[in-house]
């Protein structure tokens, strides 16, 4: 029969990343451990006492697989909560084969997914949105992300949760109980109080599913495509935020055949960068075809667009062209006008472009050397509300932010029926529904199904 996360079995899974390596660590979690380890792991040091550390031999009879160091914990004092074993073998896939066979042979089950971290909740060591955030601590893609995830692990985004659920059911108790006693035996909330009460209720989960936003960028990350006529200096804009030639630069328009992608950390965003063939409709070879169509497809999937102009150049045409296109797209995101080559005289004027774009976000810049670069990637993360909120940024994830969502729903259908005195009864069956909702959030009460689901999507080991 397949297992399923409400087994009790131990469980054993390889911990570390797949493949070659100095060290691979192997981890079982589960009331058989220390029974299994005594049939298959003989230690050198048979005198002292027990070590929560200790130096062996891992054997199958007497065939020796490999020779280890195991780390014991004591249930509750794990990660899991349960007894548990890592043990740190030579990290070659056949000796962790081997390793993972002889401990299911002698009767433990391979972890399913996340199965370490399932059980870490449910024995209440980690809320929900703990142990999701070690997902995305491995996930995180820059220094940023990796330490707002952190700061989740610790319980930062929990403990707003738990906050905004103790205000509301401190308001739950008050209403509620002003209806069993309507004489004013207890100390009640006017009109007035309740109203209050309510809206900083509403005020205070605003703020938290505001934050989806730059925590979604901070996870997802985001597609700047440069864009421009040939020769402006694109490539050379995508090597210059590099700092490294990956693009070929020359001074033959139409070098750039294809688009190139590559990941930066843009002030803590991870940011992919696409460098994309000039867009010169006129062109009729074959490749420029091509690599214009790229060009077109990479511009339907941005969120930044960087559009280079030469600034040592009046516009023309060809620049009109590019812009065209831009226009033509109703493109919804963000659009950076780049004047590049601002070591030559200028010819071109934040002016001129202001008539084009009356709202656009001009940036002077020289990609050949590197004056204005630093200045891009820092209004880049300043537009998608980065650069001044990465520190406050919690790690809200899809599932937190649609259940905040409906929490929100609920908790402004409350307000709206106090306000108009539309019957505290009501009021209240809707302050249950926003309550429900954010204790989801923690796993209280969250049906198995949706556990499943959640814990299916971690990796094995984890
Ligand atoms: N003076 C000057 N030349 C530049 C600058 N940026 C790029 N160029 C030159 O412009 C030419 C075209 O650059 P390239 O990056 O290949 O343009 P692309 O076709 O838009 O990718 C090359 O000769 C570059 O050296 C700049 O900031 N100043
Ligand atoms: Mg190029």
């Amino acid at each position: 029969m397949m297992r399923n996360y409400l087994n009790s079995d131990t469980i054993v899974a390889l911990s570390s990343a797949h493949g070659k390596g100095a060290i691979s660590i192997v981890r079982m979690s589960g009331k058989e451990v220390f029974a299994i380890m005594q049939k298959v792991f003989f230690r050198y040091a048979k005198n002292s006492a027990f070590d929560r550390v200790q130096v062996g031999l891992i054997k199958d009879g007497e065939n020796i697989i490999d020779e280890v160091v195991c780390v014991f914990f004591m249930g509750p004092r794990s990660f899991t909560g349960e007894d548990t074993v890592e043990i740190s073998a030579h990290g070659n896939p056949i000796i962790v084969k081997n390793i993972l066979e002889l401990l299911v042979k002698n009767g433990a089950c391979l972890a399913l997914p996340g199965e370490f971290s399932y059980r870490a909740f449910i024995n209440g060591k980690k809320d929900l949105t703990q142990v999701e955030a070690v997902c995305s601590l491995i996930a995180g893609k820059t220094e940023t992300a990796v330490k707002v995830a952190l700061n989740n692990i610790s319980g930062g985004f929990s403990e707003k949760i738990k906050a905004a659920k103790q205000s509301l059911t401190h308001f739950l108790a008050y209403l509620e109980a002003s209806m069993d006693y309507p004489d004013g035996d207890i100390p009640f909330l006017t009109q007035e109080q309740k109203v209050e009460e309510i809206c900083a209720l509403v005020d205070e989960s605003q703020k938290l599913i505001d934050t989806y936003r730059v925590s979604n960028i901070l996870q997802s990350g985001v597609n700047a495509v440069i864009v421009g006529k040939p020769n402006v200096g694109k490539s050379s804009l995508l090597n210059a935020i590099l700092g490294k030639n990956r693009a070929i630069v020359t001074d033959i328009a139409g070098t750039t055949t294809d688009s190139i992608e590559t990941l930066i950390d843009c002030r803590g965003v991870p940011m992919t960068l696409i460098d994309t063939a000039g867009l010169n409709i006129f062109s009729e070879k074959p490749i420029d075809n091509f690599g214009q169509q790229k060009t077109r497809e990479a511009m339907s999937g941005a969120d930044i667009l960087i559009w280079v102009l030469d600034a040592s150049k009046k516009i023309d045409g060809f620049d009109l062209q590019v812009w065209d296109e831009i226009k033509n797209r109703k493109f919804t995101g963000e659009i950076f006008v780049v004047l590049n080559k601002i070591d030559l005289p200028q010819v071109i004027q934040a002016e001129d472009i202001l008539k084009l774009l009356p709202a656009a976000k001009i940036i002077k810049l020289s990609a050949k050397g590197t004056q204005g670069i630093a200045n891009l990637l820092d209004e880049m993360a300043r537009t998608l509300g980065v650069l001044e909120n990465a520190n406050e940024a919690l790690m809200i994830n899809a599932r937190h932010w649609e259940l905040l969502t409906k929490s929100q729903s609920a908790l402004n259908r409350a307000k709206e029926l106090i306000i108009s005195n539309g019957g505290d009864e009501l009021a209240s069956f809707e302050l249950r529904t926003a309550l429900a909702n954010f204790e989801e959030i923690l796993g209280i009460n969250t049906p198995h199904d949706i556990l499943d689901e959640i814990f299916s999507t971690f990796c094995v080991g984890k």
